[in-house]
């Protein structure tokens, strides 16, 4: 992990198993700089990992906790690269996940104040967006102006995803929930700082309004997505100026926009000084978008035939119904909510943009002491530790030591790294069980360095990081950095994007299939709902992480 560790954290590297002289068992760490030996112990046992090729053996040195810098010394390999032990290991690279949205905020002008070199003109005010014809309605026919300004972009596209932001939002959401001790004295230098709202919700605050304009105030639907009829070339935002369209009113959007506001409204009720009214707004809102779903129960998406942009399309929305309803029962007490969640077939899984019965069972655990007794308490906890425990089992079986299975190599797999991290941090919190600390620790170790690729993943943060993002204000801002903060998509062997690249991949295993290349939107790119486990996941080992 380039990032370091923290003292009381579980601390193990990945070493080669071939290429060490006669086969070295043994590994030291070194103070960097003197050379000093600090530590000795014996690799563990050599394992081979199919899904990157090679055989790798486990270095653990848990029990070094003095903080300092070091290194990794094994005979016949190359030093590894220094890091450190420290107290705040993962505090700037938080601040730096979160300061990523910033970055990637519509409709604003990013000021040299709060960006730094990454100082830009507003692009997309999104105040004449139009209503695509498969969004029309009598009370709003197509072609009728509407304004949806704010909000992020989605990723290094520009357009805007209601299904990707609800996962996103609540995720920070979420963080804040679980740890507002952490995020209450944080600081994160953007426009809104210093005016008594904790930056984290400034920050979701600017997405949660524009998601508001999504729902039309007729019928309470929302609409799908907010979008270019095609992708923007590589310019920067205030190049980029064709017409935009709000695209039908989808089940999952309004789903996804009452699980969002029902959240927004719990967590903003205690700054109603600051936001007068919103709390209760976002609370209508949720249950209007309830009821629209539940009279088009079936209104999936279907991509229009002039509309070439991400479709983030799902067939299966009982999970959706399943997380709105427990989101609106938490928020309102009322215990129909509850019943319509059907606790008993909602399954618990690793959270992602399509799946997202996990967030339900994580948002009953989080607020397991103050729920309407309607719920099942025991129902809450055996989900969240049997997910938990599968996560940990695979872990057993992993030459890398994560909970990475082969299947979990897809498109943004480092979300999928990053959310079962959550799980188990979470997890921990619940049970005390400390193996499943030390899981969501060596998750995160696989994003930032103990990878099969030896890089960070994590733009701007590490000493051997990803470069190249598929981002456009990243491509065409003339600096040769990255935007900083951004977790990459990560390996996956689809390589959907091979001929749209120059480059050829380093390689078809789902470990290795990375390509530090902007043309890389398959395994490079950046999104706002990978973005999120990533700022949940380094709160959460600095808050829990015991000393
Ligand atoms: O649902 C099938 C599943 O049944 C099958 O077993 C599996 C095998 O690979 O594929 C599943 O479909 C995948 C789908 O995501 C759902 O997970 C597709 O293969 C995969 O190509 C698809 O990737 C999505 C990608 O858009 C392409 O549609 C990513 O999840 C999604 O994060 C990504 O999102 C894009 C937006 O559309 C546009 N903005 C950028 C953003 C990030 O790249
Ligand atoms: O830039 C687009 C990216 O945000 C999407 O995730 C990806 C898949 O939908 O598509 C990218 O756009 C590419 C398009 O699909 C094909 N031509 C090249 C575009 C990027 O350079």
């Amino acid at each position: 992990n380039q990032m370091g560790f923290l003292p009381g954290a579980a601390k193990v590297a990945v070493v080669p198993a071939a290429g060490t002289t006669a086969g070295a068992t043994a590994f030291s760490v070194i103070r960097a700089g003197s050379g000093a030996v600090v530590q000795q112990g014996a690799l563990g046992a050599a394992k081979a990992s199919p899904d990157s090729g090679d055989t790798v053996r486990l270095a653990d040195f848990s029990s070094l906790t003095t903080p300092g810098r070091y290194q990794l010394r094994v005979a016949g390999l190359p030093d590894s690269l220094p890091f450190e032990i420290a107290r705040g290991a993962y505090q700037a690279l938080n601040v730096g996940a979160l300061r990523a949205y910033y970055y990637n905020r519509a409709g604003i002008a990013l000021d040299a104040k709060h960006a730094g070199a990454y100082a830009r003109a507003a692009g997309h005010p999104d105040t004449n967006v139009m209503v695509h014809a498969s969004a029309a309605s009598t009370a709003r026919p197509a072609g009728t102006i509407i304004a949806s300004p704010k909000g992020w972009y989605d990723a290094g596209d520009y357009n805007k995803y209601i299904v990707n932001s609800g996962i996103a939002t609540s995720t920070l959401l979420a963080a804040w929930e679980d740890f507002p001790a952490f995020f209450q004295s944080q600081a994160l230098n953007i426009p809104e700082s210093g005016n008594g709202i904790p930056d984290i919700l400034n920050e979701t605050l600017w997405n949660l309004a524009w998601m508001l304009t999504m729902q039309d105030p007729n019928d309470g639907g929302v609409y799908h997505k907010l979008t270019d009829k095609k992708f923007d070339g590589a310019v920067m935002p205030a190049d980029a100026r064709q017409q935009r369209y709000v695209v039908q009113k989808t089940t999952a959007a309004a789903l996804d926009f009452a699980a969002t506001m029902a959240t927004a409204s719990r967590v903003l009720a205690p700054f109603d000084k600051q936001l007068p009214g919103m709390a209760a707004r976002m609370r209508t809102a949720a249950e209007q978008a309830w009821r629209w779903a539940n009279a088009n129960p079936a209104a999936y998406y279907q991509q229009p035939d002039d509309i070439k942009t991400g479709e983030y399309g799902d067939k299966d929305l009982r999970d959706e119904f399943g997380w709105a309803a427990a989101e609106l029962f938490i928020t309102t007490g009322d215990p129909a909510y509850y019943q319509a969640m059907q606790a008993p077939s909602l399954n618990a899984t690793v959270p992602s943009w399509g799946e997202v019965g996990g967030l339900a069972w994580l948002s009953l655990a989080r607020h397991r002491q103050h729920l309407n007794a309607v719920a099942d308490q025991a129902l809450i906890a055996s989900r969240i530790d049997t997910l938990a425990g599968q996560l940990a089992a695979a872990r057993q079986r992993s030459a890398y030591g994560y909970a990475m299975q082969t299947s979990d190599y897809v498109w943004g797999s480092n979300a999928v790294v990053l959310n079962q991290a959550m799980v188990l941090a979470s997890a921990y919190r619940l049970t005390g069980k400390r193996a499943y600390l030390d899981v969501a620790q060596a998750n995160f170790d696989a994003i930032m360095g103990r990878n099969a690729v030896d890089i960070s993943f994590v733009t701007g943060f590490g000493a051997r990081s990803a470069q190249h993002p598929h981002h456009r204000p990243s491509e065409a801002d003339g600096i040769a950095a990255p935007v900083p903060g951004f977790v990459v998509g990560g390996p996956q062997p689809g390589r959907e994007d091979q001929k749209n690249c120059k480059a050829q991949y380093p390689s078809a295993l789902p470990a290795r299939a990375y390509l530090d290349d902007e043309c890389s939107y398959a395994s490079n790119e950046v999104a706002i709902n990978w973005n999120a486990p990533l700022v949940y996941v380094s709160a959460a080992l600095q808050a829990l992480t015991p000393a």
